[in-house]
């Protein structure tokens, strides 16, 4: 085999990725518990004035409520103890609790906090509270970001609290029910220019109809995803559960492509253009790229979704 995940890891090279997301976010983790509180609610009342946030379904709600009961019945101190405590990755009862939940519980979960900070009937960050320098350096920072970014930021700041999933043990993690996949008549289907091949194309209309049964068997069984800023998710198993658990109602819109063969009989396709995610839909596009790399059997032997650094490198399809 011509190809490992990782040296497959590295094609089209000078593909630009959106450093400033993970490198605002190893500053966001130096802050104090209180700093990384505060930044992140002024964070988010800041791009609540162009952005609107979606609620949460309700089925996505169910898992977190007996926590969120649990905190909206505390005295507010203790309320902002557990909240300090989730970004000090403490070992309490529900900072384990809250490492087995998939994102989108934890995106779920602070939504209700901050919609009960705003209204008092929990903690809020003390009016007038005033941000280290380098807490307001690091906000400056995410202003600085585009929306995309941005939103990426907040999403993984608030993947990351909470006690460390690696320490847990077994576990089982919590994530909302899948929904049914779009009925075949009902699927709007891409055109990429540039690109016809079929495997890119089913890949992206099975992900846009959340047909993971389908999608799963695009892939070759030691095949591979790298979603943005994280190591490749290796092996069918794994990539179908990471589809189902985190991977519903998006909305690819991709653009443009190249197709290139590479060797032993492999090809390389990349693709860029947008992502919408259910929590923003279209109010926020993500630049975002996909590098295939297809066996001579038309399997996906790795995928890599990169961020963009900036909407000039939806035109970057060279090698
Ligand atoms: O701490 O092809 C308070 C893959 C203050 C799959 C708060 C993909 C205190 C394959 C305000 C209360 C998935 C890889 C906190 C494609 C406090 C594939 C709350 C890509 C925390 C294309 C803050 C998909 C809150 C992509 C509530 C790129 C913050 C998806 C909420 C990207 C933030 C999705 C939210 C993103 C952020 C979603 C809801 C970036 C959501 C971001």
């Amino acid at each position: 085999m011509p190809f490992t995940i990782d040296s497959a890891r590295s094609i089209f090279p000078n593909t630009l990725s959106a450093d400033a997301v993970p490198a605002t976010i190893a500053r966001f983790n130096q802050l104090n518990a209180e700093d990384q509180l505060a930044l992140i609610w002024f964070a988010y009342l800041e791009m609540g004035k162009t952005i609107t946030i979606a609620a949460p379904g309700a089925a996505n709600m169910v898992f977190a409520e007996a926590t969120l009961n649990e905190i909206r019945k505390m005295p507010a101190q203790q309320q902002t103890q557990v909240m300090c405590d989730l970004a000090n990755h403490a070992d309490t009862p529900i900072c384990r609790t809250y490492a087995t939940w998939s994102p989108n519980i934890k995106l779920g979960f602070w939504y209700q906090l901050g919609q009960w900070m705003e209204k008092g009937i929990v903690a809020p960050i003390p009016e007038g509270y005033k941000l280290s320098a380098n807490a307001a350096a690091v906000l400056q920072a995410i202003r600085e970001l585009e929306s995309g970014q941005q939103i990426t930021v907040l999403r993984n700041t608030v993947v990351d609290l909470g006690f460390d999933p690696s320490k847990l043990g077994g576990y089982k993690t919590v994530a909302e029910p899948v929904v049914a996949p779009t009925e075949v008549a009902k699927r709007s289907l891409v055109s990429i220019e540039g690109v016809t091949n079929e495997t890119v194309l089913n890949y992206m209309n099975n992900l846009n109809a959340n047909d993971f049964d389908a999608l799963i068997e695009l892939f070759a069984p030691d095949g591979a995803l790298q979603p943005p800023f994280q190591r490749p998710i290796v092996g069918k198993d794994a990539v179908f559960r990471f589809f189902r658990e985190e991977c519903q109602n998006l909305k690819l819109l991709p653009e443009r492509g190249i197709v290139e063969p590479a060797e032993d009989g492999y090809t390389q396709i990349k693709v860029t253009g947008k992502v919408q995610t259910p929590w923003f839909g279209g109010g926020v596009g993500m630049n975002m790229a996909w590098r295939f790399l297809l066996t001579p059997e038309g399997k996906i032997f790795f995928v890599a979704i990169d961020l963009l650094a900036s909407p000039k490198e939806l035109l970057n399809l060279a090698r």
